[in-house]
């Protein structure tokens, strides 16, 4: 998998994607991250790459030229072909199932968008898919295309430590995870429950589905009615 950041702030992503997980990831090359910086691409003398709305309102939008061009030059520096993303509010909401399917592709463009958005004119040039990481707005597309990136970078192979890791397709799919335990048996007068200490595996197992789906009935509605269905 190689994920290309096109971004007015790569050293924010490369910080974080250089620590824990994908850090380690990323030195012994399971995937590739690369962060482009789109200011490079300006042919204004002061490096602007904003401006302000036509038609009047608040706020900058980010300029197509930039954009364009920062995506044209990574999009030669390999032969691979490229899925472009543009990280907004007005995206399709990101699912496991979506994350799934995007790590099977060989090469994504992430598109961090700041200001008040970008032109609408390179979006529609280069843009594949229009994603949300959900129905919040933060300050820029950076927070948005590191989730996805992580999200898709633990679902290729030899990324996470445990390989069994990331089958949530096991016992629990669909449902919300048990809670867990760990030392010391007794913690602030709490004790853990004792089913668990019992070493009795398949009274584990009753117990730990038994919470699962108490908790996502309780929580997620949603999630319960598609499940109980499934059944
Ligand atoms: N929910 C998300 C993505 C980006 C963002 C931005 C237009 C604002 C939330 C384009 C408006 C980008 C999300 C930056 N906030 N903020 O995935």
């Amino acid at each position: 998998m190689l994920i290309e950041i096109a971004t007015l702030f790569p050293e924010m992503c490369e910080a974080v994607l250089s620590a824990s997980i994908i850090g380690r990831a990323r030195a012994k090359g399971a995937i590739t991250v690369r962060c482009h910086q789109i200011r490079d691409y300006t042919l204004d003398k002061h490096n602007r790459v904003d401006d302000s709305p036509f038609g009047g309102g608040m706020g900058m939008v980010m300029q197509a030229q930039p954009v364009y061009d920062c995506w044209k030059a990574v999009r030669e520096q390999s032969e691979l072909p490229m899925h472009t993303i543009y990280l907004s509010p007005k995206g399709k909401t990101l699912t496991q199932q979506r994350v799934r399917e995007l790590a099977q592709m060989p090469r994504l463009f992430l598109l961090c968008g700041h200001y008040e958005g970008i032109d609408q004119r390179v979006l529609d040039r280069i843009t594949d898919e229009e994603i949300s990481v959900g129905d919040y707005v933060v300050t820029g597309g950076e927070l948005p295309a590191l989730i996805l990136t992580d999200a898709v970078a633990r679902m290729c192979p030899d990324v996470l430590p445990a390989p069994d890791a990331y089958e949530e397709e096991s016992h629990f799919n669909g449902l919300l995870e048990y809670p867990q335990y760990t030392r010391p048996e007794t913690w602030e007068g709490e004790s853990v429950p004792p089913v668990l200490l019992s070493g009795h595996h398949k009274n584990i197992a009753a117990w730990r589905a038994e919470q699962s789906e108490a908790i996502t009935r309780e929580r997620r509605p949603d999630l319960w009615e598609k499940w109980i269905k499934l059944k």
